[in-house]
């Protein structure tokens, strides 16, 4: 899969799709579309998607949504041209730093020299790319590589690793042995065998060490139970990263239900499974006096597959660090936490209380959007969420709705709702992708709309639409900035003139309307879910 938004020095790279049959390659009208795009590609796939991007200023337009994808562990491939070796001393128009660009990604940086080396930094680029927990890899291709002869000749070192040899021998270096992988992956033990002896082939049994470099976790399942039973009300299990599967919450609020230990899930998870039947974990809150509350009293920290919390920013006379004083922070492997349930006796869960939403009558608000989404949501959706400040109903409506999985921005750098929404789409065409995307975001990205009419995703967006930077509105009194004037609130105002997003969906080839009711928006969500291809529902929210 790529990405692609090419220029002069990737045009070997796009004459050479038509003799790579397995590659499918989209056409993204920006940068940041395609770098947000293999990020819901990789999120939902579980493995990389590569991007095309034109040199420095190319990838330069990507960075953001590569941030957030750095946020959200999604492993993405970078291809960069660059300009022919003898070219780049000149100085010429699109010269510039490139490593540095995939250095502040902290990824990895692979540059052949020659041809002959392309082969190998190819396969190093996804190997790095594929390590747990997953990074940004970035591959710079000077121009003259495409014009001269490769002498690797397809010697095995140089062969890229299916995805099954790399799913395998990346179970090795986590430690599983054969047998346990053949049982996870249903095969028999001689056919993992056979896959990672062709995988130490190619990598050499050092690569397929470094493959796994795990996330190490510094208490055991032994420790973390004997933690829990005795500090469990004091102590907050928090939950980030590969923990917020099905089985992952499962597991958590059995330990949460034995233990009294609080769970939380980190504030901006890459992909959580929600739903009926899925534990409604909370999530810790993005202000800092939410975050402070949900983790007041806490004296034993257990992180599992998250990060120790900290606030999105500062504020005069507020504490950056959410880790209560005094209290103990561990860590604990996501695999273990099924083992410390075990280990607790903890039963199962009983089945979510929350009950199906009722559909709102009257103008639309920014809480009662939410609830046509919860009672309509189809089975099996993936929700790319980037309704921002119009977003804060958005778990209770849809606690109870079918089970899906739902994408929140994790690096903070906005215009990712709708790149996401294409990669996810993309990565599971059988399933509805519902992207809800506050109005001031989506212009970042805009152009996304046009990749989805193009692909015929299937994709309803919803834009949620206040006409305002509201989020800014709200930090501007935050910050104790003084009573701010007509010029500091003409900066965080969307309107005059009003941005029509109906217009601007149909100029892109998406078919679109305007709900300016709940009972408009019961009816459009409706119809648009149930026809194919993307749709755009433009749901203006009353002042
Ligand atoms: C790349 C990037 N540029 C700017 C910002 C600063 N910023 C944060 S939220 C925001 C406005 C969000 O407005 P909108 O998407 O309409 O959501 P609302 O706050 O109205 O719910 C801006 C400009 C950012 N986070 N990331
Ligand atoms: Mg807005």
């Amino acid at each position: 899969m790529c990405f692609a938004n090419p220029g002069t020095s990737e045009m070997h790279f796009v004459a050479a799709l038509d003799s790579a049959p397995q590659m499918r390659a989209v056409l993204c009208l920006f940068e940041g579309v395609a770098t947000g795009a293999a990020d819901g590609y990789a999120r939902m796939a579980g493995r990389p998607a590569a991007t095309l991007l034109h040199l420095g200023p190319g990838m330069a337009n990507g960075l953001a949504n590569l941030h957030n994808a750095r946020r959200a562990h999604s492993p993405v491939v970078n291809v960069v041209g660059d300009h022919a070796a003898d070219h780049q001393k000149l100085d010429a128009p699109l010269q510039s730093d490139i490593t540095a660009l995939g250095k502040w990604l902290q990824g990895s940086v692979h540059r052949p020299a020659s041809a002959a080396e392309l082969g190998e930094a190819v396969n190093a680029a996804i190997t790095s790319a594929t390590s747990p927990p997953g990074r940004i890899a970035t591959l710079i291709l000077p121009a003259d590589l495409s014009w001269s002869e490769s002498n690797s000749g397809g010697a095995a070192g140089n062969l890229p690793l299916t995805t099954r040899e790399r799913e395998i021998a990346t179970f090795v270096a986590q430690g599983l042995t054969t047998r346990e992988i053949a049982e996870k992956l249903t095969v028999s033990t001689r056919t993992v065998e056979g896959h990672l002896y062709r995988a130490i082939q190619k990598l050499g049994a050092t690569g397929v060490a470094e493959l796994g470099a795990q996330v190490p976790g510094d208490v055991d399942s032994t420790s973390a139970a004997e933690l829990l039973k005795s500090h469990g009300e004091h102590a907050v299990l928090l939950l980030g990263g590969p923990a917020l599967t099905i089985e992952g919450l499962r597991a958590a609020a059995r330990i949460s239900a034995v233990t009294k230990a609080r769970v939380l899930v980190e504030t901006f998870p890459a992909r959580l499974a929600r739903g009926k039947g899925v534990p409604d974990i909370p999530r810790l809150g993005y202000f800092a006096e939410q975050a402070q509350e949900q983790l007041k009293g806490a004296r034993h920290l257990v992180l599992v597959g998250a990060r120790p919390p900290v606030t999105f920013f500062a504020y005069p006379n507020m504490t950056s660090d959410l880790v209560p004083a005094g209290a103990s922070v561990h860590t604990l492997t996501v695999h273990a936490l099924d083992e410390l349930a075990d280990r607790l006796d903890a039963p199962e869960p009983s089945a979510s209380p929350a009950s199906q939403m009722q559909l709102p009558t009257g103008p639309l608000r920014t809480d009662n959007w939410a609830l046509v989404i919860g009672a309509l949501l189809p089975e099996n959706a993936i929700i790319s969420d980037e309704a921002n400040t119009s977003g804060l109903l958005l778990p209770y409506a849809t606690a109870a709705s079918p089970p899906h999985d739902v994408l929140t921005l994790t690096g903070g750098a906005i215009g990712q709702g709708l790149p996401v929404a294409v990669g996810a789409a993309i990565a599971a065409p059988h399933r509805p992708v519902i992207a809800l995307q506050a109005d001031g975001s989506a212009l970042y990205t805009i152009s996304a709309l046009w990749t989805m009419a193009r692909e015929q995703l299937d994709i309803t967006v919803v834009i949620l639409n206040n006409r305002a930077y509201a989020i800014l509105q709200i930090e501007l009194m935050r910050v104790g900035a003084s009573a701010a004037g007509s010029k500091a609130q003409s900066l965080l105002d969307l309107s005059n003139p009003d941005i029509d997003f109906v217009a601007i969906a149909e100029g892109f080839g998406v078919p679109a309307t305007r709900a300016t009711t709940a009972e408009e928006l019961t009816t459009q969500f409706s119809t648009a879910v149930a026809a194919p291809g993307p749709h755009l529902i433009d749901a203006v929210m009353t002042k």
